[in-house]
């Protein structure tokens, strides 16, 4: 292992997160670079062949892409695993990641709708298909790990359209 990872990075970006998460989870020192999406340096294009943050530096030119990946791999070489050790409770693990992807997808293609015909689309679209009104969790369980996303969406103007969908539905 190189002496110091770095993290390639956007402030906003959840999958960012979730590797940040696992490197602080096992304090693993990294030094963290900022990129301007929406104007990708030519060494970031280079390296991240979707175009897309976070990118992993294990030093020179070597660098992991796509976030479930990285994080595998920092809890395959990095202090105690995170992933359970029973095969079947981690596969359920790797699908629960899979899972919070979808519903990142879904949360991220409300961001980038370019006007308020395109956002309200994409509302009906995920509310009709996430994963995340199907298990119930948000509707079941008030006082779940859900919460705060559910009050972000309240906090939103925008987004109190997706409120008003749900309580049709
Ligand atoms: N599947 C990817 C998704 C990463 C992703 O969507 N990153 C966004 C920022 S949150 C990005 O870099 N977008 C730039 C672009 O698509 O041009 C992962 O898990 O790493």
């Amino acid at each position: 292992m190189p002496d110091t990872l770095t993290l390639i990075s956007h402030a906003l970006c959840p999958y960012v997160q979730r590797a940040a998460i696992v490197l602080l989870e096992k304090n693993v020192p990294f030094d963290r670079v900022t990129i301007d999406l929406a104007d990708k340096p030519d060494w970031f294009r280079a390296a991240s062949p979707l175009g897309k943050v976070p990118l992993l530096k294990l030093g020179g030119d070597r660098y992991l892409f796509e976030s479930a990946p990285i994080v595998e791999f920092l809890d395959e070489t990095e202090g105690s695993r995170l992933h359970p050790e029973d095969p079947a409770e981690r596969a359920r693990h790797r699908a629960y990641i899979e899972f919070a992807s979808q519903i990142l997808n879904g949360i991220g293609a409300l961001y980038n709708a370019r006007d308020d015909t395109g956002f309200m689309l994409r509302v009906k679209h995920f509310v009709q298909s996430s994963v995340i009104w199907k298990v119930n969790l948000i509707r079941t369980v008030p006082s779940s790990p859900a919460e705060p996303f559910r009050s972000s969406m309240r906090l939103s103007p925008r987004c109190s359209a997706i409120s008003m969908s749900l309580r049709r539905s």
